[in-house]
């Protein structure tokens, strides 16, 4: 097989995905952090059009965003399947990971960096979507039933490696274990598996990262309302 490699970063909770699959599978890679400040000319050259990570590299060939390497390795190593056989329930993982995607990993950005009544309305969303989460796991296991796949991998990417380290960052509560039972056992089992756990993001960076992250769009949004105050 073709030699494989990983451009990342190391708090990305999107790179983490492709690491989780590629563990999981067993397949051995090359990881090439990358500094997405300066964004060198490989990242450009692999993924020209969003300059972002992760992106996978087979045999020479690039495959960019994180949904789409997931599923491009689950296609290409057969062996710990992510994605049902079935079409229909093959479907259903996809709805659930995209609903895990814009409900709440979005969402959980957007609450790190807004504060105030913004702040709060993206809190309450981010409740309200783990709420359906919950109901979603329907005393199963993983969303893949007995074993982790595709929704796990997504879902899991953002409460189990850093939903702490935004809502520290962020000032805010979201999770309650009393509220969410079935996902604290979730988590818990999730984070158990060897291929899981052997890879987690570092905290410090996810901390630096996301704080960043804050600093910069509060005073991007404070910078707006002074100009308006300006053309009053
Ligand atoms: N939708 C993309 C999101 C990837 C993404 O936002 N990556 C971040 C790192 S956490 C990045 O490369 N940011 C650099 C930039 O946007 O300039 C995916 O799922 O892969």
């Amino acid at each position: 097989m073709s030699q494989v490699r990983l451009l990342g970063a190391r708090h990305s909770p999107y790179v983490q995905r492709a690491k989780w699959a590629l563990n999981l599978k067993g397949v051995e890679y090359e990881y090439l952090e990358q500094d997405l400040l300066k964004k060198g000319p490989v990242l450009v050259q692999c993924n020209p059009i969003y300059k972002r990570v992760p992106v996978l590299i087979h045999g020479g060939k690039f495959i960019a965003e994180s949904f789409i390497i997931v599923e491009y390795l689950d296609e290409t190593w057969e062996t710990s399947p992510l994605l049902p056989r079935d079409p229909y329930q093959r479907a259903m993982a996809r709805f659930w990971a995209k609903f895990a995607e814009e409900k709440f990993a979005d969402v959980m950005r957007q609450v790190v960096i807004s504060d105030g009544e913004n702040q709060e309305k993206e809190v309450k969303n981010a409740k309200e979507a783990l709420e359906i989460l919950e109901g979603e796991l329907k005393g199963n296991k993983f969303f893949g039933g007995e074993n982790v796949g595709f929704v796990d991998i997504i879902f899991g990417s953002f409460i189990s490696v850093c939903l702490d380290v935004m809502e520290e960052v962020g000032c805010v509560k979201v999770f309650d274990s009393q509220k969410f039972p079935s996902l604290a056992k979730w988590n818990e089992d999730f984070l158990e598996i060897p291929a899981i756990k052997e890879t987690l993001p570092e905290r410090e960076h996810m901390v630096r990262y996301f704080s960043r992250s804050r600093r910069f769009n509060l005073a991007m949004v404070a910078k707006k309302k002074r100009g308006k105050l300006l053309d009053v």
